[in-house]
């Protein structure tokens, strides 16, 4: 509660002073109305060396930084207590790497839906700037982004495929 607080005095107080941070790409990947999870995932550029410290949205209970890592053949996620954007250089969260998890969903998420996002991204001076984006629902098949999650997918059932009967 106290940071959510602090969230809504820094958006209402915002200032120019801040380090550039543009964010491109914004998308969430469709879920089924039973999901209660999902990804988000963009490109984040901020001009000054900086740090994103949490995300939130109002269309779910709870939401994670989370990173993506092939742990003994599997894929495993686990959160992230904050995931640096070095200076001039674009981050990607994308499927299969660091992305932000929708958690305790409260809608259903439908293709062409526009979701908003909260980002709270600290500065090298530790201000603490509050970024609004909106991502686009997207379908879970939806083409060149979930490429890589195809491929990862395959290279998963592979791994588990040999993995029976060989060892690294
Ligand atoms: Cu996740």
């Amino acid at each position: 509660m106290k940071s959510m607080i602090t969230t809504l005095a820094l958006a209402a107080f915002s200032v120019t002073a801040f380090a550039d941070v543009a964010i491109k790409d914004a998308w969430v990947r469709g879920t089924t109305p039973a999901q209660k999870a999902t990804g988000a995932f963009m490109q984040i550029t901020s001009s000054d060396a900086a740090t994103l410290l949490s995300a939130s949205s109002p269309v779910a209970g709870v939401v994670e930084i989370h990173t993506m890592k092939m742990e003994d053949g599997v894929m495993k996620m686990r959160a992230l207590p904050k995931l640096d954007l070095p200076a001039g250089k674009a981050v990607q969260l994308q499927p299969g790497g660091n992305h932000v998890m929708l958690m305790e969903l409260k809608q259903q998420m439908k293709p062409g839906d526009t979701v908003p996002i909260t980002l709270k991204i600290e500065g090298k001076d530790k201000k603490v700037q509050t970024v609004e984006i909106k991502a686009e629902v997207r379908d879970l098949a939806a083409p060149a982004t979930m490429d890589k999650m195809d491929k990862m997918d395959k290279m998963d059932k592979m791994d588990k495929g040999h993995g029976a009967g060989m060892k690294h």
